[in-house]
């Protein structure tokens, strides 16, 4: 399907073509929806508040390094859907569309309604994207353990009940063989948000995955085989983080309620709008530190 221009600011007519894309016949679990979540994930998950650079803002994932980072792999897809809806919407900064497809994913698979602002700028060229710093190796790596999930995430600003309940996004999706090296998806429906990643956490057998792959756990749920991360199973290993997977297994709606706030706070890190509501980055029609 083509997509087709709304007026300048009409987020809701984006958000309309967002929705369209996201029935993916062919790929996946037949839904772009995960894998937009992912692309808002780890486009802002760069974000250092010291030295306070990284995040959303820029939409540097365009460009190396960030676009050829062993942890963005696959996301070339999430971006290829939503090119139409850029081509079409030329007005729009990449930086908003691929935050705006990310919280309208989340709603539109059954999850809560994440609070979403407009106003991010793209870099110009890889030339202004790289006068960020080093923004390089920021995001988790799923072989490791509470330390290291907590090294990433506080130095975002998150605390340990932000980080669980952010890390209750893989209700949706699957891994990749191709692309992290792990693989298949954390519960029997991976296209509908709930809490059901950390009930199957909390409650089911997990075994080592006998394969020649990376080391990540297993079980079988009513037929469908599930597989979890070794920082998945760190949210039940560590005390402080196992407090908020079990509130959360018991109760979806204050999960939602928390996954919301923590992903509108994630979307947000490091855009720093001017009184007209503009968040400028290097290069994107005006001096980008005077403000
Ligand atoms: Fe994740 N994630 N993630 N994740 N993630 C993967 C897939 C998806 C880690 C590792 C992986 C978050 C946190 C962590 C989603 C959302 C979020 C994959 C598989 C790996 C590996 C990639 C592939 O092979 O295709 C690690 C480690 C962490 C961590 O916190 C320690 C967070 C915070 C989010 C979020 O959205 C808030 C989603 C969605 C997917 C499924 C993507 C897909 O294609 O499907």
């Amino acid at each position: 399907m083509s997509a087709s221009s709304v007026a300048p600011g009409d987020y809701e007519g984006i958000r309309k073509q967002i929705k369209a894309v996201l029935k993916q016949p062919g790929y996946d679990d037949g839904s772009a929806g995960p894998i937009f979540v992912r692309l808002a994930w780890h486009a802002s998950g760069t974000y250092s508040a010291k030295p306070g650079n990284g995040g959303s803002n820029g939409a540097g994932m365009r460009f190396a390094p960030e676009s050829t980072d062993g942890a963005n792999a696959g996301l070339e897809h999430a971006r290829a859907f939503l090119e139409p809806i850029k081509a079409a919407n030329p007005w729009i900064s990449y930086a908003d569309l691929w935050t705006l497809a990310g919280v309208t994913a989340v709603e539109a698979m059954n999850g809560p309604k994440v609070p979403w602002t407009p106003g991010r700028t793209d870099f110009p060229s890889e030339k202004e994207a790289n006068t960020r710093g080093d923004i390089e190796n920021r995001l988790p790596d799923a072989a490791q353990g509470a330390q290291h999930i907590r090294d990433v995430f506080y130095r975002m600003g998150f605390n340990d009940q932000e980080i669980v309940a952010l890390s209750g996004a893989h209700n949706l999706g699957r891994c990749h063989t191709d692309r992290s090296g792990f693989d298949g998806q954390w519960v029997v429906n991976p296209t509908r948000f709930s809490n059901q990643f950390f009930k199957l956490l909390l409650t089911r057998k997990w075994v080592p995955k006998k394969w020649d792959g990376p080391f990540q756990y297993e079980t079988v749920v009513a037929g469908t085989p599930v597989m979890a991360l070794p920082t998945d199973m760190a949210l039940i290993e560590d005390p402080k983080f196992r407090v908020w997977a079990e509130k959360y297994a018991k109760d979806q709606k204050l999960f939602f309620e928390h996954f919301a706030a923590a992903f509108g706070k994630l979307i947000e890190l490091g855009v720093s709008r001017d009184g007209k509501g503009i968040a400028l980055v290097a290069g994107a029609g005006g001096c980008p530190f005077a403000h």
